[in-house]
């Protein structure tokens, strides 16, 4: 048994290489769904049929538990599978499994810690607000998940949500610093213009952005917080699969690779998230 990890392509090796640090003992098993990557731009119907099969695949590949590497998916596709397919699905598993998303990690980390302007009393104007930079795929930002899911834990804080399209391609493909440094500046003065000011912390809300979070920082005032998710899904993560141990997530470190897409002509990209060279193999199921 194992602990899944999914992605539409390789920004989830982020995530998945901050978990295998945080359970060196557990086995993994990371799909990578390349065939139909981006998600970031597919309508929602889409993305959540293909997470479903991303999850069937896992399970089938020996996951108890899917965890759900990719913001979009998370985002988009999470809630609904876990309030249909995924109730329906463990009737017929035979033992327990269940799908995690790597949203609710990334908001406790960004709402637990204390705020600058903390003990100010708000009024209901902005300036007064504290103000929360979400930069993440269309996708993820039309859902307004991370907006829904704040409000529930803190009504004192502004999210606003800056839609970066074309940047997770743009590091998937390679693109030049400089490239891809004109477009963060970009998107980080439209969210400037947008509120009024900078925001006071900010969230890499897309798994491929933590390559370039160098960039976001050097964009952003200095000091400015980042909200890494990498290390804040490993620590929850790692709290979680402690506490149900009715997952079996293994014990004898083994870790499978499996991509949709051609598992060859990856493996420059995936060193640059992996920080490894590692092997890819064809996946299957995934239609
Ligand atoms: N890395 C994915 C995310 O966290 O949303 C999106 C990548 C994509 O499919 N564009």
């Amino acid at each position: 048994m194992a602990i899944g990890v999914f992605d539409s392509g390789v920004g989830g090796l982020t995530i998945h290489r901050a978990l295998v640090e945080r359970l060196p003992q557990a086995d993994f098993v990371y799909l990578a769904d390349q065939k139909h990557a981006p998600y970031g731009e597919r309508t929602g119907e889409d993305i959540v049929n293909l997470t479903r099969q991303g999850c069937e695949t896992l399970f089938d590949q020996g996951a108890s538990l899917v965890i759900l590497a990719c913001n979009t998916a998370s985002a988009v596709a999470l809630r609904r599978l876990q309030s249909t397919w995924l109730s329906d699905y463990r009737k017929t598993a035979g033992r327990p499994v269940n799908v995690l998303g790597i949203i609710v990690p990334t908001i406790e980390a960004a709402t637990g810690l204390p705020w600058e302007h903390e003990a100010e009393r708000r009024g209901p104007k902005i300036e007064n607000l504290d103000i929360l930079g979400l930069f993440c795929t269309r996708a993820t930002a039309n859902s307004r998940v991370y907006e829904i899911e704040i409000d529930k834990r803190r009504q004192d804080l502004a999210v606003f949500a800056e839609a970066c399209p074309g940047l997770a391609d743009m590091i998937e493909q390679g693109a030049d610093r400089d490239a891809l440094k004109a477009k963060i500046d970009g998107h980080v003065a439209a969210l400037k213009a947008r509120i009024g000011r900078f925001p006071d912390r900010a969230i890499l809300g897309c798994t491929h952005y933590e390559i370039v979070a160098d960039l976001f920082k050097a964009a952003l005032p200095a000091g400015t917080p980042l909200i890494h998710q990498p290390s804040s899904v490993a620590a929850a993560m790692g709290r979680y699969v402690e506490r149900h141990t009715e997952y079996d997530v293994g014990s004898s470190g083994k870790r499978v690779f499996l991509t949709t897409g051609e598992p060859k002509t990856q493996s420059a990209l995936i060193e640059t998230f992996w920080g490894a060279p590692l092997t890819f193999s064809a996946a299957q199921v995934v239609a």
